[in-house]
């Protein structure tokens, strides 16, 4: 199918033409937008939230913080800006990151190129034009050569698929859609659903304001202590000191947050060594969320080997909820450690001792609906003055497939995607022509340190827009071939893990009709960064470059 371009919009406005169209103005779109700019495109952003920080803008629910340490977690492109902004303790609040990323936009003019509130509705391929004809939800129309899609892996936000939600006679907070305002719980009975990273971090804190709380859980997580604490004296000064082999260490790390690599299987330790060292990862008040699963090379292959971490973590849950059956419900056991996301918690354990919380086990009694007063189980109607769904994200292809995106002969994603993700490098996909996504699925994205993630793959699309612009070309082209044995090689590396077995967002299990799919590529974030320099030191090898 040929489109050809109209010279109005709709509204009747003139078609706006630019080099490219960025999507998203989290960190992903924000870096994107700097690194075109300095290269003398034209580029347009929209972004659906009224500012800039994309997770960070969304995401205000009480507790909300980063997992990975702030001094990682954060841009390493320009030494200046890294030198002079100062973290304040290990894990950053939600307000300080989205500080920081109002800080970045503002150092780097980037507002003047960014519409905000505005929903990119289509982006589609013109055959004839060879560009993208891009429509917005204001009616605008714009022509682009290149479109990158920074459209964020955790960005659509999904409510449980329970009837009733529009009857419930009290406000509802989703914790991706928390207001800018704040919510009061104070001499609230509270009901929260699910217990997936947001529902551990907001807990503690909702507890400790509500009269009530009441926690519906389906699948129990694993959790490691946070440790979060104020940096001491002297500590950035001297993480700064060495930035720079600190960030070359991340970016050739597994994960993107450096970690000395493992020697040996779980099983070759004898059982004090391995105790020793998961009471390590446990305890120690500088540990990351890879301590524990890093320690041994099988944590993630070989069931019996994970079972000595899950039943450690599993343990020390006992050893902190004081009732029993509390403990027991909270254990997680049918799913290896690691293979759904790994949660950092702050009192979350600790949470169910208060006479005020309660746990509601809906393997045993599972939701049927919600209802004016509150929700109901198969055992019984529960009344709350408010609900808070932390019910989680259409992960990795919603924000993509959630829009109409057609490429060459009309040919739509969301249909080349029927059976599951299909790209090259997680970057680009066949009959998709000068399009980009920024960590996008069967790219290491969701499982790494995401800012060394963005900043690869925004550099490795901005060299390549560069290359193509350099050498007078039209398009470049992710070849069919190339996609197919990039999809065949995450599927076998990905198959060759625990990570298949369990129902996770990472396999697309928790949206209804999704393909089972291992989505993000597990072969490691530094083998992956050589795989991309690689192509593109080959003159952008499985690609077609025409011009
Ligand atoms: P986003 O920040 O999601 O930004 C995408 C933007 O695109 C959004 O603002 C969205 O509104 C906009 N958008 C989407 N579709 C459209 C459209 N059609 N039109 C216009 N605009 C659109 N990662 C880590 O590495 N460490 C952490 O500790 C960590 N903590 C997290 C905590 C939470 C609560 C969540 C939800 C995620 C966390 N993540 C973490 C992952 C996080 O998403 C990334 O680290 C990073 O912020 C993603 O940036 P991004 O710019 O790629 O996407
Ligand atoms: O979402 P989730 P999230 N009935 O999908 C439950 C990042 N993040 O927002 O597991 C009952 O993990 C669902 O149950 P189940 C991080 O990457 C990071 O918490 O499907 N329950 C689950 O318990 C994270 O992994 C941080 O059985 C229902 C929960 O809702 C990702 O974002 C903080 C249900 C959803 O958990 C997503 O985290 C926050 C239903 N119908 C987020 N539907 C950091 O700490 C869903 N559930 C950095």
């Amino acid at each position: 199918m040929t489109q050809t371009l109209p010279e109005t919009s709709p509204t009747g406005a003139a078609v706006r033409t630019v080099d490219a169209v960025v999507i998203g103005a989290g960190f992903s779109g924000m870096y994107m937008l700097h690194r075109l700019r300095q290269q003398g495109l034209t580029v347009q952003v929209f972004e659906l939230a009224d500012g800039v920080g994309g997770t960070w803008h969304w995401n205000r629910y009480p507790g909300a913080r980063c997992d990975v340490r702030s001094m990682e977690y954060s841009y390493s492109f320009d030494p200046d800006l890294e030198q002079e902004w100062q973290w304040s303790e290990k894990y950053p609040t939600q307000p300080e990151i989205l500080r920081y990323a109002n800080h970045v936009a503002d150092r780097y003019d980037l507002r003047r190129d960014i519409q905000f509130e505005t929903r990119v509705e289509s982006t589609v391929w013109d055959d004839e034009a060879e560009r993208w004809t891009v429509r917005t939800d204001r009616g605008e129309v714009l022509s682009a050569k290149f479109v990158v899609h920074a459209s964020g892996c955790l960005s659509i936000y999904k409510t449980p698929e329970i009837p009733g939600l529009e009857s419930f006679s009290g406000p509802w907070y989703h914790t991706a859609r928390w207001p800018r305002e704040g919510v009061d719980f104070s001499g609230q009975r509270v009901g929260i659903i699910g217990t997936g990273s947001s529902a551990i971090q907001s807990i503690p804190v909702i507890a400790a304001q509500a009269a009530d709380l009441t926690v519906f859980q389906r699948t129990p997580n694993f959790a490691v202590p946070a440790h979060n604490h104020e940096f001491p004296p002297g500590y950035q000064e001297e993480m700064k000191a060495h930035y720079p082999e600190f960030r070359q260490d991340a970016r050739t790390s597994m994960l993107g947050i450096p970690h000395p690599p493992a020697e040996k299987g779980a099983l070759e330790d004898d059982p004090e060594a391995r105790r020793r060292r998961y009471e390590k990862a446990w305890h120690d008040k500088d540990n990351t969320l890879v301590d524990l699963m890093a320690a041994y090379t099988d944590m993630l292959t070989d069931k019996e080997a994970n079972d000595t971490a899950a039943e450690f973590v599993r343990e020390r849950i006992r050893e902190i909820v004081k009732d029993p059956e509390t403990a027991e419900a909270l254990c997680p056991k049918d799913y290896p450690i690691g293979t759904k996301r790994i949660c950092v918690h702050t009192d979350y354990y600790e949470t169910y001792n208060r006479d005020n919380v309660h746990l509601v086990d809906l393997r045993k009694t599972p939701l049927v609906e919600i209802t004016r007063d509150g929700v109901r189980t198969t055992e019984q109607e529960f009344r709350f003055d408010a609900l808070v769904l932390a019910t989680g994200f259409d992960a990795q292809t919603g924000a993509l497939t959630s829009m109409d995106i057609r490429g060459r002969a009309g040919l739509q994603l969301k249909e080349h995607w029927d059976e599951g993700p299909r790209s090259y490098l997680g970057i680009a996909v066949a009959n998709f022509p000068n399009m980009f996504i920024i960590t996008g699925p069967q790219s290491p994205s969701v499982l790494s340190n995401m800012m060394v993630s963005i900043e690869q793959h925004v550099e490795w699309v901005s060299d390549a827009i560069q290359y193509v612009q350099e050498h007078d070309l039209r398009t470049i082209e992710a070849t069919p071939e190339a996609e197919e044995s990039w999809v065949e090689h995450n599927a076998e590396v990905g198959n060759s893990t625990l990570f298949p077995t369990a129902n996770s967002w990472y396999m697309g299990s928790n949206v209804e009709g999704k393909p089972r799919v291992f989505m993000p590529y597990i072969g490691g974030v530094g083998p992956y960064r050589e795989r991309c320099d690689e192509v593109a030191a080959k003159d952008y090898e499985g690609f077609v470059l025409a011009g």
